[in-house]
C-alpha cells in the first residue's frame, strides 16, 4: 500500500490531477511508467480510472482486496477497479439513480478483463441472501459462455471480443444484485467461414472438437481433430488457450444458466452442423454448374431436410410472374451460398444464446430497481488488411469517443452550474466530424453503401468506391489512391479508402463491402436481406440513448505493448493512446476550472485533525466547518470556491499541501495514541 509522503517518488502520483508538475504529456507518461514498473496498473484522473494492461497475473483481485475496498471513500486507498465499482455502487444506492461504466481502449487493452473484475466485485461484495445467489452465479457464468461463442484469437488479442456487449446489473432497494440483462451488438459472423492468417474461429468450435466427450462427438459425427474441418484448419493451437479446460467450464456454465440436456444437445448439434457444412465440397458438372462432391455427407446437418439443403446449395430460386424457376449455381456461387448459410446459422444461434442467458438472469420481482450498466465492446483495431468488420468496429469506437467527449464536457459544465460556479470551457479535438463522415444521412459512407446495395447487378465494390470519391472527395479525414498526392498514393491500392480516425489512420479494402453489408442468403435458403451497417448504426444510436440517461463512470484501458509481454511498457505505443483517448484534455478540463472538488462532509471528515476548532468534532454545518478549516490552513480567496454542496479547489498544489500536512499530522496522532496506550 502506498504511503503518500515516503513512497511518492517510487510509485508516482495516484491521481494525475495531483501531478505537481505542469500537465505535459511527458510528465503524464513518466508517472504512468513509474507506477507500471511497480505493478501499479491503475491511476486516476479525478474519478476516471486509467488502467495499463500488465499482461501478467497480479495479486490484487482477491476477496481480501475486495473487502478492503468495500464502502471506503474513493480517494482513501490506492486506485483500483474495485474502488471505481464500489464508488459507482454507493453513489447509485445513495442517489437511487442509474449508472453505467464505459470501458474503452483498443483491442487487447484489457476491457473485457476489467468488465469481468467489476462483475465479480458486485457478485461477491454486495449484500447477499441465499435466494439471490443463483442469480449471481448465472451472471458470473454468462461470461465464459458468451466468450466461448463470441470471442476468438486475433493477431491483436488471444481472447478478442468479436461482438459488443452491454450488460445491465440490476440492484434492488437493499442493494442486492437481483438480475441482469445483456444487449449484444454486431457479432463478426464472417469469422465462422474465414479467418486471417494466424487467427482462429470462435473458441467454441475448438472447445467442442478438442474437449467434447467421446459419446457426444460420436453422436454429432465429429472427429476429435480440428484439422479435419475446413473452417478450423487455420490455426488450432495457441499456448495461452486451453480448449479442453475451457470446454469443461462452458459445459458447467450452461447447466447453471438453465440449459437442460436437450438444449445442450441442440446447441452443439448446430455447432457441429456448421463444421460439417464447412466441409461440403462442390464440383463442376459438364456444363460448369455446381454439384455436390461425392464424398459429401449431408446427414450430419442435423434437422435440415437433405433434399432441400442440397437444392438450396446448388440452385437459386428465381420468382417469375406466376412460377418459380430454379437456376443452377456455379461452384463459386455454391460456396458463397454454403458460407452464407453457415454464418446465418451461427449468428442466429448466438442471438438465441443471449436470449436464453437473459431469461435465466431475469428478475421477475416488480420491486423498484436501479442498474449499473457495463459496456465492453470490441476495441479499435488496425490490421494489415482491414475490411467491413474493422470499419464497423472502428465506427463503434468513434461513437463511444464522441459520447465520452459529450459527457465529460457536459457533466463538468453541469456540475459548475449546479454548484453556482462560473468557468471557461477547455477546447477538445471533437471527433464528431469523423462520426458524421461515416453516418450522416444521405451523405455519409453508410448511406452511400446502402444506396449501392440497392442497385443489385449494377453496383460493385468499385462503383461504391467511386461514389465515395465523388461525395467525400474533399473531406479532411478521407483519402483514396485517386484523391491523394504522389507520396501518399504509394501507400494505397486502387481499391482502398483510408479514414483518419481519432485513434489513427486505417486503410480499408473495399472488396466485400457490398456483400457483407447485404448479408444476403439466397432466397430459397431463407428470405433475408438486411442492411447491416445501417442496422448497426441505429443500434448504436439506441445504445447512446441508453447511456445518456445514466450517470457515467469511465475506465480507459491502455495497451502496454504489442507483443503481449508481461511488464513491458512501450513508450511510443502508450503515448499514442494517451493522445487519442483525449486523456490530456480530460486532465486539463479537470484542472482548468477547479482541479478538485469534494463534498463538505468528506473534506471535513478527512482534514479536521488539522484545525483545533474542528478537531475532534465539528458540531455545526459541514460547509461552515470547512470554511473555518481552510481559513486556518491559510487558503487564499482565489484558491478555492464554496459551492452549494462541495468545496472546489483550483490548484492541485493546494490540496497537495493539505494532504502532506495531513500525513504528518496522522503520523503525530498515531504516535500520541500509541504513547497514551502505553501509559494506560
Ligand atoms: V478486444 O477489443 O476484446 O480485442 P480487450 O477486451 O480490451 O480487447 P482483454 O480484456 O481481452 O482485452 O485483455 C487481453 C489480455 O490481456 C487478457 O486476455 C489478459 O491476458 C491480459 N490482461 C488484460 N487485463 C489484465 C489484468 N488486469 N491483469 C492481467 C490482463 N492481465
Ligand atoms: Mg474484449
Amino acid at each position: 500500500m502506498e504511503g503518500a509522503l515516503t513512497a511518492r517518488d517510487r510509485v508516482g502520483i495516484q491521481d494525475f490531477v495531483l501531478l505537481d508538475t505542469h500537465t505535459s504529456e511527458t510528465a503524464f507518461l513518466g508517472n504512468l511508467k513509474k507506477r507500471f514498473s511497480e505493478d501499479l496498473i491503475y491511476t486516476y484522473i479525478g474519478t476516471l480510472l486509467v488502467s495499463v494492461n500488465p499482461y501478467k497475473e497480479l495479486d490484487i483481485y482477491s476477496k481480501k482486496q475486495m473487502d478492503i475496498y468495500m464502502g471506503v471513500n474513493f480517494f482513501e486507498l490506492p486506485p483500483h477497479i474495485y474502488a471505481l465499482a464500489d464508488n459507482a455502487y454507493h453513489t447509485m444506492m445513495a442517489e437511487a439513480n442509474n449508472h453505467f461504466i464505459l470501458i474503452s481502449g483498443e483491442s487487447g487493452a484489457g476491457k473485457t478483463e476489467a468488465s469481468k473484475k467489476i462483475l465479480q466485485y458486485y457478485a461477491v461484495s454486495c449484500p447477499s441472501t441465499t435466494l439471490l445467489d443463483s442469480v449471481r452465479d448465472r451472471m458470473l457464468v454468462s461470461n465464459p459462455v458468451l466468450e466461448a461463442f463470441g470471442n476468438a484469437k486475433t493477431l491483436k488479442n488471444d481472447n478478442s471480443s468479436r461482438f459488443g456487449k452491454y450488460m445491465d446489473i440490476q440492484f434492488d432497494i437493499q442493494g442486492d444484485a437481483v438480475g441482469g440483462h445483456i444487449l449484444s451488438y454486431l457479432l463478426e459472423k464472417s469469422r465462422v467461414v474465414h479467418q486471417n492468417h494466424g487467427e482462429r474461429n470462435f473458441h467454441i468450435f475448438y472447445q467442442l472438437v478438442e474437449g467434447g466427450e467421446e459419446d457426444l462427438l460420436h453422436q454429432l459425427g465429429l472427429e476429435s481433430n480440428c484439422q479435419h474441418y475446413s473452417y478450423l484448419v487455420q490455426c488450432a493451437n495457441v499456448t495461452s488457450i486451453n480448449d479442453k479446460n475451457d470446454w469443461k467450464t462452458v459445459r458447467n456454465a450452461l447447466s447453471v444458466i438453465d440449459f437442460d440436456e436437450s438444449d445442450i444437445q441442440h446447441l452443439f448439434g448446430i455447432i457441429a452442423s456448421v463444421l460439417h457444412l464447412g466441409n461440403v465440397q462442390f464440383e463442376a458438372d459438364s456444363k460448369g454448374y455446381a454439384t455436390l462432391n461425392k464424398n459429401t455427407e449431408l446427414r450430419w446437418l442435423l434437422g435440415i431436410n437433405v433434399q432441400v439443403l442440397q437444392e438450396g446449395l446448388t440452385y437459386r430460386k428465381i420468382e417469375a410472374k406466376t412460377d418459380e424457376v430454379l437456376s443452377p449455381f456455379t461452384v463459386d456461387h455454391a460456396i458463397y451460398a454454403r458460407n452464407a448459410l453457415a454464418k446465418a446459422i451461427y449468428g442466429r444461434t448466438f442471438t438465441w444464446l443471449v436470449n436464453k442467458i437473459n431469461d435465466s438472469m431475469e428478475n421477475k420481482e416488480p420491486s423498484r430497481k436501479t442498474v449499473i450498466g457495463l459496456l465492453d465492446i470490441y476495441g479499435f483495431e488496425v490490421f494489415y488488411v482491414n475490411s467491413f468488420e474493422q470499419f464497423c468496429i472502428n465506427y463503434c469506437n468513434e461513437k463511444l469517443q464522441q459520447l465520452f467527449i459529450q459527457l465529460t464536457l457536459k457533466s463538468e459544465q453541469e456540475e459548475y452550474e449546479a454548484e453556482g460556479i462560473g468557468w471557461e470551457p477547455v477546447q477538445f479535438f471533437n471527433n464528431k466530424i469523423i462520426c458524421d463522415l461515416v453516418e450522416e444521412k444521405h451523405l455519409g459512407i453508410i448511406s452511400v453503401l446502402d444506396e449501392e446495395c440497392l442497385r443489385p447487378g449494377e453496383a460493385t465494390d468499385f462503383t461504391f468506391l467511386e461514389k465515395l470519391e465523388e461525395k467525400m472527395g474533399s473531406h479532411p479525414h478521407f483519402i483514396t489512391h485517386k484523391l491523394s498526392d504522389k507520396k501518399i498514393r504509394k501507400t494505397l491500392d486502387r481499391g482502398d479508402f483510408r479514414l483518419l480516425h481519432y485513434a489513427g489512420e486505417v486503410t480499408y479494402g473495399v472488396v466485400g463491402f457490398i456483400d457483407k453489408n447485404n448479408d444476403m442468403l439466397y432466397r430459397n435458403i431463407k428470405d433475408v436481406s438486411l442492411q447491416v451497417a445501417s442496422q448497426f448504426k441505429s443500434s448504436l444510436l439506441g445504445l447512446t440513448d441508453i447511456l445518456m440517461s445514466k450517470e457515467p463512470w469511465y475506465v480507459r484501458c491502455l495497451k502496454s505493448n504489442e507483443s503481449k509481454q508481461p511488464g513491458r511498457f512501450d513508450d511510443v505505443l502508450v503515448r499514442h493512446q494517451v493522445k487519442y483517448l483525449g486523456l490530456m484534455e480530460h486532465l486539463r478540463v479537470r484542472r482548468a476550472g477547479f482541479a478538485y472538488r469534494r463534498r463538505y462532509e468528506l473534506f471535513l471528515q478527512r482534514y479536521k485533525p488539522l484545525c483545533p476548532a474542528t478537531w475532534p468534532h465539528w458540531r455545526g454545518v459541514a460547509a461552515e466547518g470547512v470554511e473555518v478549516l481552510v481559513q486556518h490552513l491559510g487558503y487564499l480567496p482565489d484558491e478555492y470556491k464554496m459551492g452549494r454542496t462541495k468545496i472546489f479547489i483550483r490548484h492541485p498544489r493546494t490540496l497537495f499541501a493539505t494532504e502532506d500536512a495531513f500525513e504528518v499530522c496522522k503520523h503525530k496522532l498515531g504516535k500520541g495514541m500509541k504513547a497514551r496506550r502505553n501509559q494506560e
